[in-house]
């Protein structure tokens, strides 16, 4: 079946190329899609920047893009079960987790379709009363989204519906190992009524589609959600056509648990905080940052529960997490793992693939917790992307010396895409909140996050945010319009000096 979605038409890529996917939690074979490279790229750029030159979409008015954009989430609603069960056949994740994901686009669009109405601009006052002058928003243009495996379809949410709903046309390339849910978002978007050319999709390989849909001078806007390797490379390649790019490249997330917390909520939320999808979640709580006089006691409880934490596939009612998204994902995992015990920290549980013939067929890897380590270690200060823990001690001899330890220690990161702090102290709470440099702070919380509210990340964690209003103003242009209802002369240069001969 033709995957690739170019100018309203399902065609297989220009070579034929195909690739397998594969579930990665039994190996099994999931579906063939055609595997798109840089000719289908090509074609597909110029149909977006033709649909938004040449098509209605960018002109169409804000309630009819806003009433598709509900039609897609009435479309999610219907079709939840089965968005669900793709998602998880290709990221191996547990069905009801893919089912939450569903709930969540399904508000992100919404969101953004109440949000494309809220307003058409301003009127300035310029005190001239001849003068109205307006600032409006514009679409940007062609925008790029690039995301990621781990949550596929939400990620690919965060950029279409804004995108959409402030009358952009997208390229739209998933990652090459999860592409069944866009498929699905292309396919109903378009029955959906959007327009011929405003949604393109390209399958394939991030270095063989990718540079044509970042270096493109037909592309406005490049979105990308990945790692922050791949985030350099593509901020390089979209500088020479000075491209807005918008990047959110995961995190080393701090998650700080003072001695005075709820530590039952604070143990339990540490454990959903980083073991949650097997820790492949870019604002996940893997560094522990934990006051010494409680350390024990909170880092013996998630030892224990860690160790018990069920691992399993999509479809196992009992799994509490499920595999790695790839052979080569859990070697990087492994890889990290060993660089932290060689640096000198503490295994305490996990470690290792799990035993038993119910695995062999996935990426599994364990619950693993590292104890006694510090910020100058690698563990602790690259993102693993998997079911690591890191634990470091704080202490301080007064309040205030305490704070600033386990400030110091959160923020001592290239990284700034999240973190947490538990307290029963309010102060104490909003004062460290206001101290810590991520984007996002939870206080007696972990994870929680709404579409209404901004999400990116400081330093190497990206530029740009997502969600939110900013979320939509990422996707739009902003235009001065200064109309003079009485024109005048301006007088400036003077027409009839004497002293100048012609
Ligand atoms: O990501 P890549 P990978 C982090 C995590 C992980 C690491 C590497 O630490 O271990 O990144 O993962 C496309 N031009 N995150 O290698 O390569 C690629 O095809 C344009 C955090 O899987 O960044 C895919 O669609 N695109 C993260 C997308 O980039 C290119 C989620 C992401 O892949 C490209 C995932 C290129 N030159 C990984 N090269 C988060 N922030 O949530 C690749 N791609």
């Amino acid at each position: 079946m033709p995957d690739l979605f170019i100018d309203g038409t399902w065609c297989d890529a220009a070579d034929g190329a195909t690739r397998d996917i594969h579930c990665p939690a039994d190996g099994r074979h999931v579906v063939t899609v055609s595997e798109g490279g840089e000719k289908d790229a090509v074609a597909a750029v110029v149909a977006a920047r033709s649909a938004f030159d040449n098509g209605p979409w960018p002109g169409t008015p804000a309630p009819e893009r806003a009433a598709l954009l509900h039609r897609l989430a009435d479309r999610l609603e219907a079709d939840k079960d089965e968005v669900a069960r793709l998602e998880s056949l290709d990221t191996g994740k547990r069905f009801v987790e893919s089912q939450i994901d569903v709930d969540d686009i399904v508000s992100v669009f919404r969101h953004f379709a109440a949000l494309a109405q809220a307003e058409a601009g301003r009127v300035v006052d310029t005190g001239m009363p001849d003068v109205v002058s307006r600032v409006v928003h514009e679409p940007i243009g062609v925008c790029s989204l690039i995301t990621p495996w781990n949550y596929p379809l939400l990620q690919t949410s965060w950029k279409v519906a804004p995108c959409l709903a402030a009358g952009n046309t997208f390229v739209l390339k998933p990652s090459e190992l999860t592409p069944s849910t866009a498929i699905w978002l292309v396919r109903a978007l378009s029955d959906v009524g959007l327009p011929d050319g405003v949604a393109n999709l390209v399958l394939g390989a991030g270095d063989r589609v990718g540079p044509t849909l970042t270096e493109a001078p037909e592309v406005d806007l490049v979105s990308f959600t990945g790692g922050v390797v791949t985030g350099r490379r593509i901020m390089a390649s979209a500088a020479p056509t000075v491209k807005k790019v918008a990047l959110e490249l995961g995190g080393k997330n701090p998650n700080i648990v003072f001695a005075d917390a709820d530590l039952d909520a604070a143990i339990d939320n540490a454990l959903t905080a980083v073991f949650l999808d097997s820790g492949q979640v870019c604002s996940a709580g893997a560094r522990l940052v934990v006051e010494d006089t409680v350390h024990d006691r909170v880092v013996d409880e998630l030892v224990r529960r860690a160790g018990r934490i069920r691992l399993g596939g999509p479809f196992d009612d009992e799994a509490e997490t499920g595999p790695l998204i790839s052979a080569a994902h859990r070697e990087k995992v492994e890889a990290y793992v060993a660089a932290g015990l060689a640096e000198g920290a503490t295994l305490r549980v996990g470690g290792a693939r799990p035993e038993g013939a119910a695995y062999d067929d996935g990426f599994y890897y364990l619950p693993t917790i590292l104890d006694d380590c510090s910020a100058d270690m690698s563990c602790v200060q690259e993102e693993s992307f998997g079911p690591v823990l890191t634990v470091e001690r704080f202490t301080g001899g007064d309040a205030d010396a305490l704070e600033e330890a386990a400030v110091s220690i959160a923020n001592d990161t290239v990284y700034g895409l999240a973190g947490a702090v538990w307290t029963s102290d309010a102060g104490r709470a909003q004062r460290v909140a206001a101290r810590l440099r991520h984007g996002t702070i939870w206080i007696n919380d972990y994870h929680p996050y709404v579409a209404q509210a901004e999400w990116g990340g400081y330093k190497q964690s990206g530029t740009g945010r997502e969600l939110g209003i900013a979320g939509l103003e990422e996707y739009r242009e902003t235009k001065h319009i200064w109309h003079n209802t009485r024109p005048a002369r301006a007088d400036w240069f003077s027409d009839d000096r004497e002293d100048i001969q012609a």
